[in-house]
């Protein structure tokens, strides 16, 4: 039988706010929109088990909702249920398939490549791929999956008729983030996702499950861009991106977005000055108490992990969530990620937790993001010449990361997944200077926030001219710096890297769109 996997609720009994009862909550949720239900009991006697099964199944039956039983084909026989889930160490799928009707469905549990891969081979009909997340439900005798890693198991089911659910610390506030995130390079996605206690200890499960089923139509919709790569059809050229980014300049100086940075204490000045310069407004605060607030406010958020704290880096994840939750970008800029085991997981936990819009790096970061070893770095800096082929290194890690992706150096390189686009202008003094790589951060951050100005219900009118997708507002942020390096290097009274960050300043605030078109020189690959 053909199951909808969207919103499949697993229950626990246990869970049940106190006072509630079991069978009014199961009702609640299937009002709510539960497509599946499986009923998951771990230390009761058969006769209880299979009564909790029978009622469960008429009530499931009303609604027309397929009844799964947990580990137990013969409760699952006795109830005449749509079919079983069971876990790596109960009946094997082969026994199981024997014993039950033709047509009943048989899901189990993955939490590996190894082992979806098995669960294909055994002839599994769906699998729950956890935990994706942390999760107090269950005691999880397997590592924690994160979001970022699922995308590899959905791969291998490619070309199957295998249907996958995620499980494990699923809840409204991370959905969006789990569904966007658990997608192949191939572009497999999840076809559901499983959740215990967000409905289970509700008291209003009918509502828990609605809002859950209106986060999963709104990804299935498409219409989540600014949280990273942009779902439409990629049409870009040369000249549309040149005339797209003086499209932008001249919103910038009239919208002047609020740019969120929490960035490390050598580059805070810098980078709130040159905010102001390119056109925006700077805000830089690190509590994680005011993130919330902030977020109602801010057009984007830069993330910068150079002289990464504790506390900080607390701000960070609570100020990345609540960004996605308004669906407004976030630029991620992992400063010497490779230099300590503290920022590489810290990175791994903060790209875990939120969808990043824009990841930017040098080639070092970028290589110990990947985790490839082609490029050597030295604390925070890259040495030698970086990939020997950049255009396909970050194609294939923007697919990786649902996220646009830049290699910043002496060319940089910006790819959404299907474009490169190479971008050459620049000075040798931005290399000479300390936080060129940071701010260059807040000039994509602050033109990645017109994105999401220009995506909000009532469009401005410029929204004809300017499509402003994040790809287009990350070449925009770093061409423009880099053309006013390039004016500013060429002035008479810069002498030096001393002379150079304040004409740096000037130019960018006198940058005008017809010099920015002379200047550009940017190629899609
Ligand atoms: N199975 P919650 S995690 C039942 O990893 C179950 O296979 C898991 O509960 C697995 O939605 C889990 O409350 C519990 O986190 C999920
Ligand atoms: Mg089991």
């Amino acid at each position: 039988m053909d199951i909808d996997f969207s919103l499949y609720l697993v229950t626990g009994r246990e869970l049940l706010p106190p006072g509630k009862d079991f069978y009014e909550t199961l009702e609640q949720a299937l009002q709510g929109g539960v497509t599946v239900v499986q009923i998951r009991e771990k230390s009761l006697d058969t006769a209880e088990f299979l009564e909790i099964c029978q009622r469960s199944k008429s009530i499931c039956d009303r609604y027309n909702v397929p009844l799964l039983v947990n580990d137990r084909v013969d409760i699952a026989l006795a109830v005449g249920a749509n079919g079983v889930h069971v876990g790596q160490t109960d009946m094997p799928i082969a026994i199981a398939r024997k014993l039950l009707p033709p047509n009943t469905v048989i899901g189990t549990s993955c939490n590996n490549v190894e082992e979806v891969k098995k669960a294909l081979s055994d002839g599994a009909d769906y699998i729950g791929i956890g935990a994706v997340w942390a999760t107090k439900t269950k005691t999880l005798d397997k590592p924690v999956i994160g979001v970022r890693n699922v995308g590899a198991m959905l791969e291998v089911l490619d070309g199957t008729s295998v249907q996958a659910v995620a499980i494990g610390g699923i809840k409204s506030k991370n959905l969006l983030r789990t569904l966007y995130g658990s997608v192949s390079r191939t572009n497999h996605s999840l076809d559901g996702v499983a959740v215990v206690s967000e409905i289970m200890t509700s008291d209003n499960p009918k509502e828990a499950a609605a809002y859950l089923r209106n986060i999963l139509r709104e990804f299935q919709s498409g219409s989540s861009i600014q949280l990273g790569l942009c779902t439409q059809p990629n049409t870009h050229t040369s000249e549309s991106i040149t005339r797209e980014i003086v499209g932008l300049m001249v919103l910038m100086k009239k919208i002047s977005p609020l740019i969120h940075q929490i960035t490390n204490n050598v580059v805070i000045a810098q980078s709130a000055n040159t905010t102001i310069s390119i056109g925006a407004s700077p805000i830089m605060a690190t509590s994680a108490q005011e993130m919330s607030d902030l977020s109602h406010i801010c057009d984007a958020l830069l993330v910068n992990i150079g002289t990464l704290t504790q506390d900080a880096y607390l701000g960070m994840l609570e100020a990345g969530v609540c960004m996605n939750a308004k669906r407004k970008p976030i630029v991620f800029d992992p400063v010497g990620v490779g230099a300590t085991a503290f920022r590489k997981s810290a990175v791994d936990d903060l790209l875990n937790t939120w969808q990043a819009s824009v990841i930017k790096g040098n080639a070092g970061e970028l290589a110990a993001l990947s985790g490839i070893t082609e490029v050597e770095s030295k604390g925070v800096d890259s040495v030698g010449t970086g990939f020997k082929d950049p255009v396909t290194f970050i194609r294939n890690l923007a697919k990786r990361e649902r996220c646009i992706i830049a290699l910043t150096g002496k060319t940089d390189y910006v790819s959404d997944g299907k474009s490169v686009a190479i971008l050459k202008n620049g000075h040798q003094y931005l290399g000479e200077i300390t936080g060129s790589g940071c701010i260059t951060g807040s000039c994509i951050a602050a033109y990645c926030a017109l994105a999401s100005r220009l995506s909000e219900s009532k469009p401005l009118k410029e929204d004809k001219l300017v499509r402003g997708d994040v790809f287009v507002g990350t070449i925009s942020g770093i061409l423009l710096l880099n053309v006013a390096a390039e004016i500013a290097a060429a002035r008479d009274d810069v002498r030096g890297p001393g002379t150079f960050f304040p004409a740096l300043l000037d130019e960018l605030a006198n940058l005008t769109p017809q010099v920015v078109s002379e200047r550009v020189r940017v190629e899609l690959a």
